[in-house]
């Protein structure tokens, strides 16, 4: 097999004395990190849409990455070149995951068969390596809005066509999914959302995508596949409306339509930031619902409006993910995709492993960070404590819905000096300092 990423050897762990930049400082794979190694801790995946199918274009622009599979014209030749170089990019980054669409791997062909069988081509390529490799499916999904067919949406598009093609392909996905061993399978709603209003049955399409949800719960059954359902939330574009804007949007959904049994969230931390919350509020929002699934690791730019998704490097970041993740008992079926690409600029295909290590090193000082937040109890004493009045008392009554409003009022009315104390916000920030920058 032809080697496509020639300059870079295996990247190693050197620690952080090192100064070379294709080398681990803080990811140290088989560390123990508690009773979990990082490895096991972290579950890093690479997304193949940013890191090999896209070249770098923007709405102004044309692309710019350089890749060694340029000059393949034929689109198949190319797809199995690229999948090559895939497996030795996730080898020599030591990931054990990585996460597709089925139009990231394989291209589109004339008619819904055709593209199926140019798909069916591919996967049997990837299976084999991920046999050669030791290389994991975390989840794999549809695209279901870059043809212009989905202009209008795909479950939630005004056309029944369109709703149809859209279940064959996913249904298709599916199968593709479970072929590779996938532990998980993704739904982003790319366009399930809407432009205007005043075109706009809401009622129905919502109910449209919860049918869709609903029948791909039955196709998993029907075909056993059993790896775990994702829900994507994000706010808005490419529509300027998403119905899974965000994690709250999405867990009500789910429930309302009965389908909260079968899904968790993938969380994305640019996504969390377009909703106007925090990553650690999503992550929360999630986790306390018991849906925390996985994460889309990247993070946004605080100038920028839209969905950057760069690599992310912020170690406040990566620190309170890692602490929700903790607080929820670890990634069971989820991990830590980087659904994230270098930016246009970055061109060079070296870049690609700087973007990641720098990722991968980030989360890797996060882990650590959180699980001594987490072992010391500081914070998770603070909360109980702020919340001591629900343990005793009249907040006990409270808790055990021993009381209404009748004895809330006597007991108010008995009790005219209330006592309030600090919330404590820049000591905890101090605290958060504390740990991350270490003593
Ligand atoms: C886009 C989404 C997408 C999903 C997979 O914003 O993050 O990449 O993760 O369809
Ligand atoms: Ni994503
Ligand atoms: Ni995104």
């Amino acid at each position: 097999m032809a080697e496509y990423f020639k300059d870079v050897k295996e990247i190693k762990y050197e620690g952080p004395k090192s100064d070379n930049p294709l080398a681990f400082k803080y990811y140290n794979p088989d560390e123990l990190v508690g009773n979990k190694t990082m490895r096991e801790h972290l579950k890093f995946s690479v997304a193949y849409w940013h890191t090999f199918t896209a070249q770098g274009t923007d709405p102004f622009g044309a692309g710019t990455m350089i890749r060694s599979w340029d000059h393949i014209q034929d689109p198949m030749d190319k797809a199995k070149v690229r999948m090559e170089a895939a497996f030795e990019f996730f080898d020599k980054l030591g990931v054990d995951y990585f996460c597709f669409h089925d139009r990231d791997i394989a291209p589109e062909g004339e008619t819904l068969a055709e593209t199926n069988k140019n798909l069916d081509e591919i996967v049997k390529i990837a299976k084999q390596l991920m046999e050669d490799y030791d290389i994991k499916l975390l989840w794999g999904t549809a695209n279901t809005f870059n043809n212009p067919r989905f202009v209008h949406g795909a479950a939630t598009s005004c056309n029944a066509d369109v709703f149809a093609y859209t279940a064959a392909q996913i249904k298709k996905a599916m199968d593709v999914t479970k072929e590779l061993g996938g532990e998980g399978y993704t739904f982003w709603g790319g366009r399930e959302g809407y432009e205007t209003l005043l075109n706009t049955d809401m009622k129905l399409e919502l109910d449209n995508y919860a049918r869709l949800l609903h029948m791909a719960v039955d196709y998993a059954k029907q075909i056993g596949f059993d790896g775990q359902f994702y829900i994507e939330p994000k706010p808005k574009e490419p529509t300027k409306h998403q119905y899974d804007f965000d994690a709250a949007a999405v867990v009500a959904f789910l429930k309302t339509y009965g389908l909260d049994d079968y899904f968790k969230l993938n969380i994305e931390t640019n996504h969390a930031t377009l909703a106007g919350h925090t990553m650690q509020h999503e992550l929360m929002y999630a986790r306390i619902n018991n849906m925390l699934g996985s994460v889309d690791a990247n993070q946004g730019d605080l100038y920028l409006g839209w969905d950057t998704d760069q690599f992310p490097t912020d170690i406040y970041l990566t620190t309170l993910v890692m602490y929700e993740v903790l607080q929820a008992g670890g990634f069971t079926t989820g991990g830590l995709n980087f659904d994230a690409k270098v930016r246009r600029p970055s061109f060079e295909p070296i870049d690609l492993f700087y973007a990641h290590i720098v990722g991968m090193d980030s989360f890797a000082k996060g882990l650590k960070i959180a699980y001594k937040m987490k072992q010391d109890g500081k914070f998770e004493k603070i909360i109980a404590d702020r919340y001591a009045s629900y343990t005793e008392g009249i907040g006990k009554d409270i808790i055990e819905g021993k009381v209404g409003f009748s004895e809330l009022e006597r007991y108010a009315l008995e009790n005219n000096e209330i006592k309030n104390v600090s919330g404590r916000q820049e000591y905890l920030e101090w605290l958060l300092n504390e740990y991350i920058l270490g003593k």
